[in-house]
């Protein structure tokens, strides 16, 4: 009845209202469920809206993006090769609490150990000494948002000594000189005010960064969700690429998914950008999807052509992107909002209707995204632990479900249309294998579980549908704690370029307009106040383990950490209350004082501000918090549209106990 009143109302809403007028949001569970991700792309494609946000914006876009100019695939990450690498410059990440992100390692710890032990470095730039640079050799602090400007230099220093050896890698670079040019005024004196490092630091970096065996640089969100998020996330690249550490052993890698994700291919991507605009500051579209900051105001715009519905998958928004209490406002005025979650939370409360899948334990996952971002090459198939209760559903079958009753199409419809689709893809590319025999060796029965034993088959390690040894969903399965593919392999490029001509693009008008707006930086004072960053825990899971007793149990997380310097300067007491004022708002938070995080940078996690009424939690309300994310305000990184949520001014001041 859910399903069918759901499909009703969708429909009528977009055959009344044309297809724009439902929004959707796609958030991060989805990338933990492989079911959900082999069927999000047909989902989006019949959706078609231009109101398309996902948690991507508040994450790695930009990434995303620079990888797209670089190699002309979105999805193409280099990885570090913790486990060979003799000098690890970590920027923007803290795996030992994250586990990695784009360098998905079981035990971080352990691996930077190994490093230390086999006589390499670990060198963390970092606003806070963080548990990861508790570890390291040697903590950079930085001012938050300038992490371009000290790349530059280091780009700058390795033309200015002649120290640029792209090794394999040079004969198929373009614009090498030009980014010569384009880093020449970016001189360790210009940028260390600005940064925040001196420039005898600056240099020491880069000659150490020259002088070891295998250096390899790593950056993650602290360098995505930050001002210059894709001149930051290019220049993580780049810099490996000028000493020829990309594509090569102890450098960055580019790990190659056994479902074939990974292959050389002679197609060229067009980079997707810009084909249409927000309705109300006209900011363009990448990757088909709006800047979840726009979300607030692109829901709330009352234009004839304006949002009715939304559709949320997997997503918290309310508390995990900024503009989460003008979301909360504008998302309790739409005529019919449908949310698939499991819990009742700041965002789902709001929703006509709630469709829970099954969780975790209970639907078999193969590590579909994380293969693409894994520092070894490996295959794993987890098997469901728990037996769902009756009826219920996967997050697949809701989305099919959803599309499907919008479009008159039936599940198995759909599905054998992905089916089809598939098998014709694979036959494609297998020159000895037909459609026919693709389609009866991978059955019949509906669901992602015959996708993705097709995959494997097709993939590098796959039995190719011919009857050999090879790869295939049932192998995998006998292989209880999954299949070790071995190290991150050299020379993959150019063969996976999907660029036109297999060149790699170091430089795109983007990026140019982005390195002359941080040229303007140059030389001005930096501007006054304190910078507010963010902050993950190892309890913490974004916005929504906080109804968990474990979870939450001990003293809050949720506090705003100050410099000694700052608390005294302000009048700050430890674990007081002190009220922070940024552009869009003010909030009372209790203080915490540390000289983990660099004088004039404060800083707040993310995921808390459990306060609205509807929710059913219980437990989090009890451990409200303060949300981060109303604080953080419109600021973007241009080129992606990816929130700046790291690196935004606030005023701090004490509050009378
Ligand atoms: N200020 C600031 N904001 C940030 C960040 C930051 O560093 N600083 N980080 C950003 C990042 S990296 C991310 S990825 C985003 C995350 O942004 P979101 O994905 O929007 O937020 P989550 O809190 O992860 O919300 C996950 C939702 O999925 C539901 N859920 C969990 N498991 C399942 C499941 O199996 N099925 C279904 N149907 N639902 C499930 C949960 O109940 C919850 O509502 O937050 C971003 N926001
Ligand atoms: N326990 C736990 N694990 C998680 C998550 C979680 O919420 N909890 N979230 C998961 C998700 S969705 C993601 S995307 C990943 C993220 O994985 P990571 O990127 O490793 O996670 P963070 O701990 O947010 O690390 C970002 C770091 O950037 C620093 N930083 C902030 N601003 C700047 C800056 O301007 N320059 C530099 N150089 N550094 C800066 C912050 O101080 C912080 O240490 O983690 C995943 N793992
Ligand atoms: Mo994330």
């Amino acid at each position: 009845a859910a399903l069918a009143l759901v499909g009703e109302r969708l429909a009528a809403i977009r055959n009344t209202h044309g297809k724009d007028a439902i929004a959707m949001y796609y958030g991060n569970p989805n990338g933990h469920n492989f079911g959900a991700q082999i069927y999000t792309q047909l989902f989006i494609q019949l959706l078609d809206t231009q109101r398309f946000f996902s948690a991507g914006s508040v994450d790695q876009q930009p990434k995303n993006l620079s990888c797209e100019l670089l190699y002309g695939s979105a999805w193409t990450f280099p990885i570090p090769d913790i486990d060979r690498c003799d000098y690890f410059i970590c920027m923007g990440a803290n795996p030992l609490v994250s586990q990695g992100s784009l360098m998905s390692a079981p035990d971080v710890g352990a691996r930077f150990r190994a490093l230390r032990e086999r006589d390499g470095r670990l060198v963390v730039i970092d606003p806070r000494r963080t548990e990861t640079a508790e570890l390291a050799d040697w903590h950079l602090s930085i001012r938050p948002g300038t992490d371009a400007f000290l790349l530059l230099a280091i780009v700058n220093l390795l033309f200015e000594n002649e120290r640029v050896q792209p090794g394999h890698l040079a004969e198929h670079i373009d614009g090498l000189e030009r980014l010569r040019t384009l880093a020449r005024s970016f001189t360790p004196g210009a940028v260390s005010p600005i940064t925040g490092i001196g420039a005898p630091d600056i240099r020491r970096l880069y000659e150490e960064f020259c002088a070891t065996t295998r250096p390899v640089v790593y950056g993650r969100i602290g360098l995505c969700t930050q001002e210059f998020g894709t001149l930051s996330s290019w220049l993580v690249d780049v810099v490996n690429l000028l000493r020829g550490r990309l594509d090569t052993e102890g450098g960055a890698m580019f790990p190659r998914p056994a479902t074939g994700q990974g292959e050389d291919s002679d197609a060229v991507g067009e980079l997707q950008r810009a084909r249409w605009h927000s309705r109300v500051r006209g900011f363009p579209e990448y990757m088909s999807m709006l800047p979840a900051t726009l979300m607030a105001e692109e829901l709330a715009w009352d234009g004839e052509d304006r949002a009715r519905a939304l559709i949320t998958v997997a997503g918290n928004p309310v508390l995990s992107v900024p503009n989460g209490d003008r979301l909360h406002a504008a998302v309790g005025k739409l005529d019919f909002v449908v949310a698939l979650d499991i819990y009742i939370n700041e965002t789902s409360s709001l929703a006509d209707v709630i469709l829970p899948s099954t969780v975790q334990l209970e639907h078999s996952n193969y590590d579909f995204l994380f293969q693409s971002t894994a520092v070894r090459n490996f295959a794993r198939y987890s098997p469901r632990v728990l037996e769902p209760e009756p009826g219920a559903r996967d997050q697949w079958q809701l989305l099919l479900e959803l599309v499907g009753r919008m479009n008159a199409m039936s599940v198995e419809h759909l599905d054998q249309l992905i089916f089809d689709g598939l098998a014709q893809r694979i036959a494609d590319t297998l020159p000895d294998c037909d459609v026919a025999r693709i389609k009866s060796l991978a059955g019949d029965e509906c669901g992602p579980e015959r996708l993705l034993d097709m995959m494997l088959r097709a993939g590098p390690h796959g039995e190719r549908f011919a009857g050999g040894d090879g790869l295939t969903l049932a192998r995998l399965k006998s292989a209880e704690h999954g299949i070790d593919l071995g190290p991150l392999m050299p020379g993959r490029l150019p063969g996976i370029l999907r660029t036109a001509g297999k060149r790699i693009r170091l430089l795109h008008p983007l990026i140019e307009a982005d390195v002359a707006r941080l040229r303007q930086r140059l030389g001005k004072q930096n501007p006054a106040g304190l910078l507010l960053i963010g902050r993950r825990h190892i309890r913490d899971m974004n916005s929504w383990l906080h109804n968990l007793h474990h979870f939450v149990r001990g003293k809050s997380r949720c506090t705003l950490r100050v410099h000694p310097e700052d608390a005294a300067r302000l009048g700050l007491r430890d674990e007081g209350q002190a009220q922070v004022r940024s552009a869009v708002a003010e909030r009372i938070v209790t203080v915490e004082i540390s000289d983990d995080v660099m004088p004039g940078v404060v800083s707040l996690p993310h995921g808390f501000g459990h306060r609205y009424p509807g929710t059913r939690q219980a437990l989090a309300s009890e451990h409200a918090g303060v949300s981060v994310n109303d604080l953080v305000g419109d600021g973007l990184d241009l080129p992606s549209g990816t929130s700046i949520v790291n690196g935004v001014t606030v005023e701090v001041s004490a509050v009378a106990p």
